[in-house]
């Protein structure tokens, strides 16, 4: 049998070299090389695409409404990169990101943004309305906090089923204050149900900042009265996701019932395609892109460590822009759903 490391020379080790640890001061998983090439093709294929969607909402090809996502690609995929199969995903509108990280094919998502066939809904629920039960992904919800109360109700059947699944339900900062979540904390609080809320603090609500709305913005305290516990979590670096979700999923697994992240995070463009963002300054924005842009962390990353060079980094952005670049075309060329479809799928 090998020796075991001595107390000393570990500690040593850990002198010489201090824990990292995100901007907030909470804790980062220690990323190996694969992990982080994983959560910079996985965030850059979300950039991406949403790209392209407002590219082709502006060219009048997605109609009604269009949230992106950009900013906020760190706390979907250092979700996901913790996440088991089995454990379902539920979330508002800007929901394209989530969708693409539980495995969701973009040619399905660009299809029902764009209203066609091949579309997840049929072409039938556009942006805010997609669905995949093979990979448990639970929508898209337009009513604002109406997925928690939605996604207690996936918890409470992983229990009744008696699964190890966990129900993952992510909603806003402006949705943190209806009340349905609140009923939704107060049971799941009380039948110990597997769920992880994700309260994404982009720090608005269409064009309301969280200090003009909210009386306790710390989002994290917000189940402190049914004895839910939170962790505050820098959702711009996808390690400190991926340390907190670790420990959430594994909070819920060993039946200690709900627990909260708050993700602080940012959203770049408006609110939706029709925001004049006269709310907040342009340097605010500019000064979150280019000091905690979540993208850009894990590239720095990847290449002070010789992990990759510019030129691999450039491949993988290439392959992304493929496959972006297909599911457009794929959806153009797709039909349209055929008039005798409008009342297939749908309750009446
Ligand atoms: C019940 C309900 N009230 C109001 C609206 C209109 N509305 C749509 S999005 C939104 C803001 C929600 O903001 P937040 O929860 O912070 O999510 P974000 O858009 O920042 O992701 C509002 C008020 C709605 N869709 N549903
Ligand atoms: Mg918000």
């Amino acid at each position: 049998m090998a020796p075991r490391k001595t107390a000393t020379v570990s500690s040593r080790k850990t002198a010489a070299k201090p824990a990292a640890k995100a901007s907030n001061g909470g804790p980062v998983a220690d990323f190996d090389r694969n992990e982080e090439l994983k959560a910079y093709r996985e965030m850059l294929l979300i950039r991406r695409f949403e790209e392209k969607a407002g590219q082709l909402y502006g060219m009048g090809f997605i109609g009604g409404f269009c949230h992106l996502y950009i900013g906020q690609e760190a706390v979907v995929v250092g979700m996901q990169m913790a996440q088991k199969d089995g454990d379902q995903v539920i979330t508002a509108y800007r929901d394209h990101g989530h969708m693409l990280a539980t495995g969701m094919e973009a040619r399905g998502v660009m299809a029902e943004l764009t209203g066609r066939r091949s579309g997840y809904s049929h072409g039938k629920g556009g942006s805010m309305h997609m669905f995949s039960k093979e990979k448990h992904f639970y929508g898209g919800h337009g009513i604002v906090g109406a997925q928690v109360s939605l996604g207690t109700g996936l918890a409470f059947a992983n229990r009744y089923r008696g699964n190890d699944n966990v129900s993952i339900a992510y909603f806003g900062d402006g949705a943190a204050n209806q009340g349905q979540v609140y009923e939704s904390f107060n049971m799941a609080a009380l039948w110990k149900l597997p769920i992880v809320y994700i309260v994404e603090n982009n720090r608005y609500a269409m064009g309301t900042s969280t200090a003009r709305a909210t009386a306790q913005s710390n989002y994290s305290l917000r189940g402190s009265g049914f004895g839910i516990p939170g962790i505050q979590v820098d959702g711009m670096d996808v390690r400190a996701v991926k340390a907190a979700a670790d420990e959430a999923l594994e909070h819920c697994r060993s039946g200690k019932g709900p627990i909260i992240l708050e993700m602080l995070t940012y959203r770049y463009r408006g609110h939706s395609m029709s925001d004049p963002a006269k709310y907040r300054s342009k340097d605010e924005v500019q000064k979150m892109r280019s000091e905690h842009d979540p993208i850009e962390q894990v590239k720095a990353r990847l290449v002070e460590k010789g992990w990759a060079s510019e030129d691999d980094l450039k491949a993988i952005d290439k392959d992304v822009r493929d496959i972006v670049a297909d599911s457009a075309d794929f959806a153009q060329a797709d039909p349209e759903p055929d008039a005798s479809e409008l009342y297939t799928d749908i309750l009446l």
